[in-house]
């Protein structure tokens, strides 16, 4: 199974599309989206394309195929909009034998760390900034942010297939990094 794993979308119709081509250009079967799909939020200037309404009827196109969770910028008002689910805190899927702890990180991240197990994945954005990090034996892994990059980093995305994971640029469509 191939996932297209990507976060803090932020409403950016451009960087929406550029998500959804990577995802089918990468062939993954599913995309999680770690929050913050639509709303700007009142930290952030406005993304490139920012057109929430499109940005959804881009993602509802391939709703059946996406699974969200739940970021700090998003509210009950955006669920009603988006035909996949993305109220719930955190996501757990078993990929390659491990467990992976998905949800955005406001909530869980490395100074909050849920109740995982040594050579267990926590899988976070909000931060805006693509990374690997390891606490405790803990991988935590950051998709870094698809519309508003921070600290010089790349408009970004990432797939998991067989237990890797790579980072993709959204501009260039190229792998740049992987764990
Ligand atoms: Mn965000």
């Amino acid at each position: 199974m191939k996932w297209l794993i990507a976060s803090d979308i932020h409403g950016s119709a451009y960087y929406c599309r550029k998500v959804i081509e990577c995802f089918e250009r990468e062939g993954a079967e599913r995309m999680l989206l770690l929050g913050d799909v639509l709303y700007h939020g009142p930290r952030n200037d406005l993304p490139r394309d920012y057109l929430p309404r499109e940005a959804a009827a881009q993602l509802n196109a391939v709703a059946e195929r996406v699974l969200g969770v739940r970021g700090n910028c998003d509210a009950e008002i955006d669920q009603t909009v988006l035909r996949f689910p993305i109220m719930a805190d955190y996501a757990l899927l078993c990929e390659g034998g491990r467990t992976v702890f998905a949800t955005h990180g406001h909530l869980y991240n490395l100074d909050c760390m849920p109740p995982l197990h040594a050579g267990e994945i926590l899988l976070h954005g909000h931060t805006h900034v693509p990374g690997v990090w390891v606490k405790d034996g803990i991988v935590c892994l950051n998709p870094g942010s698809a519309a508003i990059p921070k600290e010089g980093s790349r408009h970004s995305c990432m797939t998991l297939e067989r237990g890797i994971f790579r980072w993709i640029d959204l501009d260039s469509g190229e792998e740049y990094d992987r764990y």
